[in-house]
């Protein structure tokens, strides 16, 4: 087989650029970093928009995709899924076990993901502090470690073996004290975190262009215009 090219990470140092770069370093791919700034805009070119067009980060190229023929995917679920399936790791092929992996994953990215950035939005970036939503949020996050917790009372990952869904969860699990948690109240997730935070895999990936997560300042208020007033027109 002919050797992989690099795959191509279009990637900003966030919770959901972490999964994809913690990914890529766990299967041992070759891959360029391409930054996409998003307190600058950059997810808007015309270029990023035509492989993710929702106009966020991450996203890929693989030019050894499918049939030898290069493939672009957006959605950082759907990304974990693609590297999982090319390089057969980190995401099983039995049906029952990779069901298993796909209700955490979905759980991640239609729960623990979004509510947890929310209660990022509304605990520390919003320009007035509004109770309610704090509360909402910062209570809906709580539920989910809950949940977590308990998913992880009697097994070492959430779903099997270490996996996609871990990777995908670690990611935003990691900012509990942002989340207004506290992390001694989940002792099975403390453990889990701990354990996956020592992989030398996850400590590469985190790493990736980690000087640029300060580059993002949600003070400043033309970053805070490209990422807080978006419209469909
Ligand atoms: N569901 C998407 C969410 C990605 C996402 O929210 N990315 C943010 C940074 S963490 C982004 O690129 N924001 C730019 C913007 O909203 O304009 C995924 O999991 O890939």
């Amino acid at each position: 087989m002919a050797q992989q090219r690099p795959i191509q990470l279009h990637y900003w140092p966030t919770p959901n650029g972490w999964k994809i770069s913690i990914m890529l370093e766990e299967c041992g791919l070759p891959y360029d970093v391409i930054p996409v700034n998003i307190g600058k805009g950059d997810q808007f070119t015309p270029d990023f928009l035509r492989i993710s067009p929702n106009n966020k980060m991450p996203a890929i190229v693989d030019p050894d995709g499918p049939g030898g023929e290069p493939i672009s995917v957006f959605e950082s679920g759907a990304i974990l899924q693609y590297l999982g399936r090319k390089t057969g790791l980190l995401y099983p092929g039995d049906e029952r076990a990779r069901v298993e992996v796909d209700q955490w994953l979905m759980w991640q990215m239609g729960g623990f993901g979004p509510m947890l950035g929310q209660t990022h939005h509304f605990r520390i970036y919003a320009p007035e502090k509004v109770p309610y939503a704090i509360e909402r949020y910062t209570n809906e996050t709580n539920r989910l470690y809950g949940v977590l917790d308990r998913r992880l009372a009697d097994r070492a990952f959430v779903a099997g073996d270490y996996s996609i869904a871990d990777i995908a969860i670690v990611s935003w699990a990691k900012l509990w004290e942002r989340q207004g948690q506290q992390i001694d109240g989940f002792p099975n997730v403390k453990r889990w975190l701990e354990t996956i935070l020592a992989r030398p895999a996850v400590q590469r990936g985190l790493a990736v262009n980690a000087a640029d997560r300060a580059r993002t300042d949600l003070t400043d208020p033309a970053a805070r215009a490209v990422l807080f007033g978006q419209r469909a027109k």
